[in-house]
């Protein structure tokens, strides 16, 4: 039997344009029809049904939700920010609270609106800029109600998925762009953690936990050659340490927000950057099995990142781990293992204080559309009719009582 702490977070995440539906100011959004991409639409028309699902997560004895605020939404025009879209916030994160659920807001989450990606972007040093002016806004509105933000999702995902490996929009394969967005993304940060505190002292309202959400995937070595292990630390060092290592010493860090999916077998043949940065085993070394999207399921990878973090004294919150499945059984093996490894490192002196759950609601799960199915919920996308899964009663008595069996 494994005990959780008093006050550990317990709950699942979410980003606006998977599960909200309409946002149709997104640069996601009309790249689906550009790419000839399986249309979000509706998704799980959870701008309107947030309070039956909100229900549901409290059935569940949650007490904590990670979501998305829409920045095309909240500013559809340059500048021109929509009061409505932030009261309906606003109302989002008051049916959190009175719920008994503390919301985590993240700011970016992926999508963009359409005037930023059509100038630019965040190739643009403008974008820190005018991802301020948005950040200004948002927060002045629902600071009162926040503690826990989350300026940028995955930034390391979104520069390479978009700027390097081109699979996302704006389907760009430039390393130099790449870079240009990671370092508009860092100063973004660092430049928002900043407004974040201030604003709060403004305010006059307790300090805020101000983090990103970095993925982190276990790196390994698929074999001991010089190779594979260079490859390996090298991967280890850009994609999950650089951009926490920069912001934690700029001192814009209250806490580290890590997602956490998969393993990373390195084997590398060729000589390209694109090898060296990318080329996983494709030889089935090292068998485990695999979600429905075909990712490795390695719990002891959670105990590996974790442990990865420590260096940096600060508090850990699991901001998001699931699978994509569509046997529940699978579901529920994955959560307990994964909860185990969470332990496993708190027991080794890492402060993790919260475990998010990826997701609550099967969603739109970008360029895979409404296939893998993620939620603790299952959701019917022709009648937006929700089935809680037993996966996520499993769950549930782990977030009442703490205990793992
Ligand atoms: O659905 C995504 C989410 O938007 C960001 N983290 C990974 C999830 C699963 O792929």
């Amino acid at each position: 039997m494994i005990q959780f702490p008093k006050g550990f977070y317990w709950g699942s995440a979410a980003s606006s344009y998977q599960v909200e539906g309409d946002n149709a100011n997104a640069d996601w959004w009309e790249w689906e029809i550009r790419a000839g991409k399986e249309r979000s639409g509706a998704a799980c028309r959870h701008y309107e049904l947030y309070g039956q699902d909100f229900d549901l997560a409290q059935s569940l004895n949650h007490n904590a939700h990670r979501l998305s605020i829409e920045w095309g939404r909240v500013e559809p025009r340059e500048g021109k920010f929509l009061q409505k879209e932030l009261q309906h916030y606003i109302d989002v994160i008051k049916a959190l609270r009175s719920r008994g659920m503390e919301p985590m807001v993240t700011l970016h989450h992926f999508t963009n609106p359409l005037w930023l990606s059509s100038s630019g972007g965040w190739t643009n040093p403008a974008v820190v800029r005018r991802f301020l002016r948005y950040c200004d806004c948002v927060v002045r509105a629902l600071g009162p109600h926040v503690r826990f933000w989350f300026t940028i999702n995955e930034p390391t995902v979104y520069f390479s998925h978009s700027y390097f490996w081109g699979i996302w929009p704006p389907q760009e394969k430039s390393f130099f762009k790449m870079k240009a967005v990671h370092d508009n993304m860092q100063r973004a940060h660092i430049e928002a953690y900043r407004l974040v505190h201030r604003i709060y002292k403004e305010l006059n309202i307790p300090a805020p936990m101000v983090s990103i959400a970095q993925h982190m995937q276990a790196i390994v070595a698929c074999d001991q050659s010089l190779r594979n292990r260079m490859a390996a630390g090298l991967r280890e060092y850009w994609y999950n340490q650089e951009v926490l290592g920069t912001l934690a010493r700029h001192k814009t860090l209250d806490f580290i927000g890590v997602n956490y999916y998969s393993r990373h077998l390195a084997h590398v043949h060729g000589r390209g950057i694109g090898d060296i940065l990318g080329e996983v085993c494709r030889d089935n070394h090292h068998p485990l099995p695999k979600n429905s999207l075909g990712w490795a399921i390695y719990p002891q990878g959670l105990l590996q990142v974790l442990l990865s973090l420590k260096k940096y004294r600060l508090p850990v919150m699991v901001a998001e781990n699931g699978i994509c499945t569509d046997d529940d059984n699978q579901r529920w093996e994955f959560i307990r293992s994964h909860l185990e490894n969470v332990h496993r490192a708190m027991e080794q002196g890492v402060d993790v204080i919260g475990y998010l759950y990826w997701s609550l609601l099967d969603n739109f799960e970008w360029a895979e559309g409404f296939k893998p199915r993620f939620g603790l919920i299952g959701v019917d996308f022709e009648t937006q009719q929700r089935t809680v899964r037993n996966s996520a009663t499993q769950f549930a008595r782990v977030c009442r009582t703490g205990i793992l069996e």
